[in-house]
Parts: structure tokens; sequence; C-alpha cells
């Protein structure tokens, strides 16, 4: 764990600014993980959510680019990171999100209402 966090630091330091708006969190992460996350840079992506799966934890989202994950806008489903994020929305609603792979499956670590 400890080295986790020196090397957070590290990356920190090298990859500057927009690492650092989210530094917080992600050290948090970290600190649950125990793992080194290269995605920590990542930052919210619009989208739209178009169906919802509580009982497979799955969501359907017409998304803007993921410029983390090199993909283009589309419309596709997602796993959520915590069943409980399905409740905060519901369909037609205007989203910003943070999609990660986590073990092979893109999931939705993040996810907010946008007016
Ligand atoms: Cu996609």
């Amino acid at each position: 764990m400890k080295l986790a966090s020196t090397l957070f630091a590290a990356l920190a330091l090298s990859t500057g600014l927009s690492l650092h708006a989210i530094a917080a969190d992600d050290m948090a992460k970290l600190g649950a993980m125990g793992e080194m996350k290269s995605d920590a840079a990542t930052s919210m992506t619009t989208g739209e959510v178009k169906k919802i799966d509580k009982d497979a934890g799955k969501i359907t989202i017409k998304h803007g680019p993921l410029a983390n994950l090199d993909m283009p806008p589309m419309t596709m489903v997602f796993r959520v990171k915590d069943p409980a994020m399905l409740d905060q929305v519901k369909v037609g609603d205007k989203i910003g999100f943070i999609a990660e792979k986590l073990n092979g499956a893109l999931t939705v670590t993040k996810l907010e209402t946008v007016k």
C-alpha cells in the first residue's frame, strides 16, 4: 500500500493538472484497491440513459467519445460498479459518467445526472 501511494505520487507529478483535480478521489480508490490505475486521469463523459437493468446491474448509455477507452460515440451496455447507482438515474436522463475496464468488463464507476 505504501508502494502504491509512492507510485501514485510519482505519477501525479509526471502527468500534472488533469490528474490533480480528481487526485483526492482516486487516492481513496487506490487505498481501497491497493493497485495502480493507469486511467486515473479519466474525466466525465456525457451520455443519455437508454435502458436500465437493475437485476443484472447494467445500464445502456448513448455515450459521447470515451477518450480513456479509445471509443467513439455509440449506444452500448455497461456494467455498473454499484447497483445502487442505478437508483440515481432513469431512462431519458442526461448523465455524466466515467467508464473503466474492470476485470475485463466495461464498468461505469461514476455516474451523475446533468441538467
Ligand atoms: Cu461504447
